[in-house]
């Protein structure tokens, strides 16, 4: 463990220990900041973005360009640190890093189109333009279980568009977050012209992330999590009139419509439903199947379920991991206990290796048979539950399918055009991300990723995301000698 800590620069010391979800063992131990470290470091994120913003973009394109070689030259070591913090399969410890990766490639190229517009003046010898502009220091507070990833989303975009970062990574997960910290520092060694302190971590526990969220020297704080914890921060951010980018709760799902290609369904509800043993905020979570399949797919799945290889994810063919800690694992069986009241019929479920890992919490990935979309359904529970429903009719089930609170991912297999075309018409899926023949998770960071509802609206990674982390500015210039009012309104003296 320490050679793999050292490899990646990270040095551990402190009062708090880290330990890993796979046996509950004590893998690192890391100091929390104090609010007197937090006001610190805000004033430096000030002091480094003051000198961040006038460096030319593509300048700071090259800086994220850099950071994208130590990371790929990193990627092994970073992705099993990821593995053994979040407990997350190494195929997917390692596609994590690969997502950072991608978006520093997004990021550089960004650096050279951050576009603005002309626009049209009603006056004559008047240009009209809006220019983005640098924001300020960006907070970025992050879950635990896209402990790196999500950062690099907001930090790469943020650091192309001239902001200095300041992150609260989650407790659960503070040496991947110490680890990647020391990366940026090598990449920022080699560039050689950046202001000191231009992305920081800060350690702690919520009282952290709420000295983040109110203080209006950080004009956007982006935060990733739960839908309680976007409650709490979203209206702390607005009081001081700053912007949020929130994105929170899923309960992601799947129509599978009577022309699918069941095999392909089946291969996509396995990895959005039991990868990352259903700790993505993507995790496939309600299936609605057609009742003309019903009795072929749902045996099938669970056969499938009942030979899932679950273990250590160091192992290779494990493809369950742990559940993060104790408190995730109870909140599952609540969660089935209460959709058992429902009427739901549960397969799977169990917690598994307790005699291997007392300390760590394996459990039986579950299928919920459900007579219908009941609260505990409407619930998000970050763990893997797939509730499976019945339906008949196509209007029904996309109504169904809606009336969740949150929106983040959805996806219908189906190879009839008119079903495909209207789960993505504007009457269809009310999701940020709607797909066909895909499942709901494992995005690709070109596209904006987000949801509405109560995943919060917010929008990161690729399409015009960047807007989020700048300041819009409209300036006129006037070349003539004259000064015409707009709305022809006379004022002369
Ligand atoms: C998350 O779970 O917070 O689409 C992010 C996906 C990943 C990102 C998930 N690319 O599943």
């Amino acid at each position: 463990m320490n050679d793999l800590l050292n490899s990646l620069g990270v040095t551990t010391s402190g009062a708090t220990p880290a330990r890993s979800p796979i046996d509950g063992a004590e893998i690192g131990r890391v100091a929390y900041d104090d609010a007197g470290s937090v006001e610190t470091k805000i004033a430096a994120s000030v002091v480094a973005f003051k000198a961040w913003r006038d460096v030319p973009a593509p300048r700071r394109g090259e800086l994220v360009r850099l950071f994208g070689e130590e990371l790929r030259a990193n990627k092994d070591a970073l992705g099993r640190l990821v593995t053994l913090e979040a407990g997350k399969i190494l195929q997917e410890g390692l596609g994590e890093v690969q997502e950072m990766i991608d978006i520093c490639d997004f990021a550089v190229g960004l650096s050279r189109q951050l576009y603005g517009l002309t626009i049209a003046s009603e006056r004559p010898g008047h240009r009209m333009m809006e220019t983005w502009h640098p924001a300020g220091p960006v907070a970025v507070i992050s879950a635990f279980n896209f402990p790196v990833a999500v950062w690099a989303w907001n930090a790469c975009l943020a650091l192309v568009c001239g902001d200095s970062v300041i992150w609260k990574p989650s407790e659960k997960t503070p040496l991947t977050a110490l680890a990647t910290q020391a990366l940026f520092e090598r990449a920022v060694a080699k560039f050689g012209a950046a202001p000191k302190n231009l992305s920081q971590v800060v350690l702690g526990l919520r009282d952290v992330g709420e000295m983040l969220a109110k203080d209006a020297r950080l004009p956007v704080v982006s935060a990733t999590g739960s839908t309680r914890m976007g409650r709490e921060l979203g209206p702390v951010v607005a009081a001081r009139f700053g912007k949020s980018i929130l994105e929170l709760g899923g309960n992601n799902a799947m129509i599978v419509t009577p022309s699918a290609k069941l095999d392909l369904a089946t291969r996509a509800i396995l990895f959005a439903a039991v990868g990352t043993a259903g700790q993505r905020c993507t995790t496939l979570r309600r299936l609605f199947v057609h009742e003309s399949i019903y009795d072929k797919l749902v045996p099938a799945l669970k056969k499938v379920y009942a030979g899932l290889p679950i273990g250590s994810p160091l192992e290779k063919g494990t493809l369950v991991g742990p559940l993060i800690d104790k408190a995730s694992f109870e909140g599952m069986q609540r969660a089935l206990s209460n959709a058992k009241d429902e009427g739901g019929s549960i397969t799977g479920g169990a917690r598994a290796l307790e005699d291997k890992f007392p300390d760590g919490f394996y459990v039986h990935p579950a299928i919920v048979e459900m007579p219908d979309q009941t609260k505990t359904v409407c619930h998000e529970t970050f763990a893997p539950i797939l509730y499976v429903m019945k339906y008949t009719d196509f209007d029904a089930v996309m109504a169904r399918h809606n009336d969740v609170p949150q929106g983040l991912s959805s996806c219908i297999f189906t190879t009839n055009m008119q079903e495909a075309e209207r789960f993505i018409a504007a009457s269809g899926s009310d999701c940020g991300i709607a797909n066909v023949n895909i499942g709901p998770s494992g995005a690709e960071i070109g596209g904006a990723f987000g949801g509405e509802k109560e995943t919060g609206g917010g929008r990161e990674s690729g399409s015009d995301s960047w807007k989020a982390y700048m300041r819009r500015q409209t300036a006129t210039v006037n070349y003539s000698d004259a000064l015409p009012l707009a709305q022809g309104i006379e004022f002369a003296v």
